[in-house]
C-alpha cells in the first residue's frame, strides 16, 4: 500500500474523515432527538452494506455472531467464517490494504449516504409500529426506557441494543410528514433492493446458514434451495391430512416451547430475548405473562396457567414508579386481566384489573380530555411523548372496549365516560376524508394534526376496528359508532382500494397529501377479519366479499416471501408490465411474529368453514417454526423475510406472539364454534375476549 504523501494529502484525508465523522454525529444526534434511538443509523449502515455487496466492493455479508453487529468481508480476502476473519485482521489493517481509490470511494459513499439517505431512511420508519410496537411499525419507542437494564441470567451480558426501539411503530410525527416526499428516493431504494436481491440470490449457495444456532435441528429442514422452493409455492404441508387434534397439538407445542423460553430466561419480566437467553423490560410488569394468561386457559394448559396465576397473586404490583403507554397497557394488561377474569371467574384478575384501570385514569387529565400517551402508574401523573403534545389516533380510540367493560363490572361510570368523550370528539372533528381519520390529535386543542395522511395501517388501524367492536359489545344500539364505521369502509373503497399488477391482488394503500401510495402495512391485515365480523353481524354482504379478497392478498404477502413470512410493510406494483405484484424495501423486511393475518384467517374460517383458510394458517405456523423458533426456548422476530439462509434474528419475542398469534392459530384450527363464540365475545385488539354485554346478546 502506498503511503499518502505530504501535508496536502494528510489535510485532505483529515478533512474528509472529519466531514464523515461530523455527518455521522449529526445523523446520530438528529436520529436520537427524533426517535429516541439510533435505529436510522443502523438502517443506513445496513443499506450501505447491501449496496456495497451489490457494487462488488465486498464479496459477502457473513452473519455476525450477534445481530447487532455489521460485518463484511472484503473482496479478495478469501472465504472463512466471520469470527476467524475478524480475529485475523483488524479493521485498520483491512483499510490499509485498500487502494486509495477504494478508500476514497468508500469515504465519499459514506458521506453521500449520510446526507442523502437520512430523509429516505426515516421515511421507512414512519408508522409502526409494533414495537412495536405495534399495530406497530417500528422502529421507535413510545416512551423512554425507565427501568434499569435487565440483569443477565447465566450468560455474559449482550451488547446493548435498541430492541424495543427497533421494533416500535409509534414515532415522532416529524417522520410522518416525510411520507409525502417519497418519489425518487423511494424508487431508488426499490432499485437497490432488487439489485441486492438478485446479487444475494447468486451468492446464496455460499452463504452461511444460521439455523444450527437457533433452530431445533431435528425439526427444521435444511436451509437449501429445496426448502426455498417449497416456501415459494403452495406445496408446503397442508393440514387437510391432519386431524383437528394434531393441528391443535401443534399450536400447543409452539406455545409450550415459547413458554419454556420465557420461564427459563425471562420469568416475570416483560419480554423474552431468546437468543441471548435473557429478557427486556418495557413497563416492568410481566407483560408476556399477563398477555398469555387467557391463551393458556383457552389452550387447556392448566399447569402453566396455575403457575402464572400464582405469580400474578404474589408478585404483580402496579404500585411502581414507572411510565407506561396508555394504549399498550390497556390492551395488553387491562384487557388480559379482564378476559381472564371472565374465562375463569377468579376475582384475583378483576381486582388487578381495577387496580391498573384506576391508575391509568390520570392520562385523561388534559385540556382537551383527549388522553396523553404516557402515565406514571405509581405517581399518578401523565404526559405526552417528549417530542410532541400529540397523541396517536389509534391509541386514544382503541382503549374503549376495556374501559367500558371495567365500568360495567365495577358499576363505576368514570371509565366509560372518559373513553366515550374521546369517541364523541373524534366523531365531530374536522379533517376526515370520507370517514378516514388522520393519525394524530393534539391533546391541548383536541384537533387532528399532521393532516393529509390516511391509512388503515399504523396509527389509525384499530380506530376502525373499535368502531365496529364497540357497536357489537354494546348490543348494536350505538348508531353513531356504526355510522362512523360504515362511512369509513366506504372511504376505504373510494380512496384506498386498488389492484396490483400483474395478478390483480386487491390491496389497501394510503393517501399522502392527495397522492395515492401503494404501501400496505402488515397491520392492515386485521381488516379482512373485521370486515367479516361486520358482515356476520348484519352489515352489507359486499363487506364479506372484500374481506375474502383482502385475505388472499395478506396470504400472498406471506407465501411470496422466501421464508414464507410476511414483511412488516409491502409495496404493490400497479404499472402494466410489472413482473411481480409485491416489492419489499430493505428497511421493511422484518417480521415481528405479528398476529393480524392469522387473526383474519380465524374469522374467515369461522364464518365460511372454507378449509383453505386453515391450510394457509398451517403454512404460516410451519414457517414460524422453520425460521423463528429458537432451540433453547422461544421464538424470535427476524430482520429479513427475504433471506431464508440468514433471516437475521432480532432476539425478541413480542408478548403478542403468545397473547394473539398462537391464540388465533389455535382458534383457527378448532372446529368448535363455541370455543369463544363470536356471538358471545368480542376480541379486543390484543385478542383478549370480552363479553358482549348480556342485556344486548
Ligand atoms: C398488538 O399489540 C395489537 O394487535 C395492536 O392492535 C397492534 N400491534 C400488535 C400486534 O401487531
Amino acid at each position: 500500500m502506498r503511503r499518502l504523501p505530504g501535508l496536502v494529502h494528510y489535510v485532505k484525508l483529515t478533512t474528509i474523515l472529519t466531514t464523515v465523522n461530523v455527518t455521522l454525529v449529526v445523523v446520530v444526534v438528529v436520529d436520537y432527538t427524533h426517535t429516541g434511538c439510533i435505529s436510522n443509523v443502523t438502517l443506513m449502515l445496513d443499506t450501505l452494506r447491501a449496496y456495497a455487496v451489490y457494487k462488488g466492493w465486498v464479496t459477502d455479508m457473513h452473519p455476525p455472531s450477534r445481530q447487532d453487529y455489521t460485518s463484511v468481508s472484503v473482496a479478495g480476502q478469501g472465504g472463512g467464517s466471520y469470527s476467524k476473519q475478524w480475529r485475523r485482521q483488524s479493521c485498520w489493517r483491512t483499510w490499509k490494504q485498500l487502494s486509495r481509490l477504494q478508500r476514497s470511494l468508500i469515504l465519499v459513499v459514506l458521506f453521500v449516504c449520510g446526507v442523502a439517505s437520512y430523509p429516505a431512511v426515516t421515511e421507512h420508519l414512519r408508522g409502526l409500529s409494533d414495537g412495536v410496537q405495534d399495530r406497530g411499525g417500528l422502529l421507535m419507542p413510545v416512551t423512554p426506557r425507565v427501568l434499569p437494564e435487565p440483569v443477565q441470567q447465566g450468560q455474559p451480558p449482550p451488547q446493548p441494543t435498541s430492541q424495543r426501539k427497533l421494533s416500535h411503530r409509534r414515532g415522532p410525527p416529524i417522520l410522518q410528514s416525510r411520507l409525502q416526499k417519497k418519489g425518487n428516493a423511494s424508487d431508488s431504494v426499490v432499485e437497490e433492493d432488487k439489485a441486492a436481491d438478485s446479487k444475494r440470490e447468486e451468492e446464496e449457495e455460499g452463504a452461511i446458514s444460521w439455523r444450527g444456532v437457533v433452530i431445533d435441528t431435528d425439526k427444521a429442514t435444511d436451509g437449501s434451495r429445496e426448502s426455498k422452493e417449497n416456501s415459494l409455492g403452495n406445496q408446503r404441508g397442508k393440514p387437510s391430512n391432519k386431524s383437528e387434534a394434531e393441528l391443535l397439538e401443534a399450536v400447543q407445542e409452539a406455545f409450550l416451547h415459547s413458554w419454556k423460553g420465557y420461564k427459563d430466561f425471562a420469568w416475570g419480566h416483560d419480554e423474552l430475548r431468546p437468543l441471548s437467553k435473557s429478557y427486556s423490560e418495557w413497563f416492568g410488569l410481566g407483560l408476556t405473562l399477563i398477555d398469555a394468561l387467557d391463551t393458556m386457559w383457552i389452550l387447556g394448559l392448566k399447569k402453566e396457567f396455575e403457575e402464572a396465576k400464582s405469580w400474578v397473586a404474589t408478585e404483580l404490583t402496579f404500585n411502581k414508579n414507572v411510565d407506561v403507554n396508555l394504549f399498550e397497557s390497556t390492551i395488553r394488561i387491562l384487557g388480559g386481566l379482564l378476559s381472564t377474569y371472565h374465562l375463569t371467574g377468579d376475582t384475583l384478575f378483576l381486582d388487578k384489573a381495577k387496580d391498573i384501570g384506576s391508575r391509568l385514569m390520570p392520562a385523561f387529565n388534559t385540556p382537551s380530555k383527549i388522553p396523553y400517551s404516557d402515565v406514571n402508574i405509581g405517581k399518578g401523573t401523565a404526559h405526552p411523548p417528549r417530542w410532541t403534545s400529540d397523541s396517536t389516533v389509534a391509541e386514544v380510540t382503541s382503549i374503549q372496549l376495556e374501559f367500558r367493560e371495567l365500568s360495567r363490572l365495577t358499576q363505576e361510570p368514570q371509565y366509560q365516560a372518559a373513553v366515550a368523550e374521546v369517541m364523541n370528539q373524534v366523531h365531530r372533528m374536522d379533517g376526515k376524508l370520507d370517514g378516514l381519520v388522520p393519525m394524530f390529535i393534539n391533546t391541548n386543542n383536541g384537533q387532528f394534526t399532521h393532516q393529509g395522511i390516511y391509512t388503515m395501517g399504523a396509527r389509525a388501524d384499530s380506530y376502525y376496528e373499535y368502531l365496529l367492536k364497540q357497536w357489537i359489545q354494546g348490543g348494536k344500539t350505538e348508531n353513531q359508532l356504526l355510522e362512523d364505521y360504515l362511512q369509513a369502509i366506504e372511504g376505504v373503497k373510494k380512496n384506498l382500494l386498488q389492484k396490483s399488477s400483474p395478478n390483480g391482488l386487491t390491496f389497501v394503500g394510503e393517501i399522502s397529501h392527495g397522492q395515492f401510495s401503494p404501501k400496505m402495512d402488515h397491520l392492515v391485515c386485521f381488516l379482512p377479519g373485521t370486515l367479516a365480523l361486520g358482515a356476520h353481524n348484519g352489515l352489507p354482504a359486499d363487506h364479506m366479499a372484500l374481506a375474502k379478497e383482502l385475505m388472499e392478498t395478506c396470504y400472498q404477502m406471506y407465501i411470496q416471501m422466501e421464508t414464507g413470512l410476511s414483511p412488516e410493510i409491502v409495496h404493490f406494483n400497479m404499472h402494466e408490465g410489472s413482473t411481480r405484484d409485491i416489492d419489499v424495501k430493505l428497511a421493511d423486511r422484518h417480521n415481528l411474529l405479528r398476529p393480524e393475518t392469522v387473526e383474519s384467517l380465524f374469522y374467515l374460517y369461522r364464518f365460511t368453514r372454507d378449509h383453505k383458510y386453515q391450510d394457509w394458517g398451517w403454512e404460516i405456523l410451519q414457517s414460524f417454526n422453520k425460521y423463528t423458533k429458537v432451540s433453547s426456548g422461544g421464538y424470535t422476530s427476524i430482520n429479513n423475510v427475504r433471506d431464508p439462509d440468514y433471516p437475521s434474528p432480532r432476539d425478541k419475542m413480542e408478548s403478542f406472539f403468545l397473547g394473539e398469534t398462537l391464540k388465533y392459530l389455535y382458534l383457527l384450527f378448532s372446529e368448535d364454534p363455541d370455543l369463544i363464540s363470536l356471538d358471545q365475545y368480542v376480541f379486543n385488539t390484543e385478542a383478549h375476549p370480552l363479553p358482549i354485554w348480556p342485556s344486548a346478546a
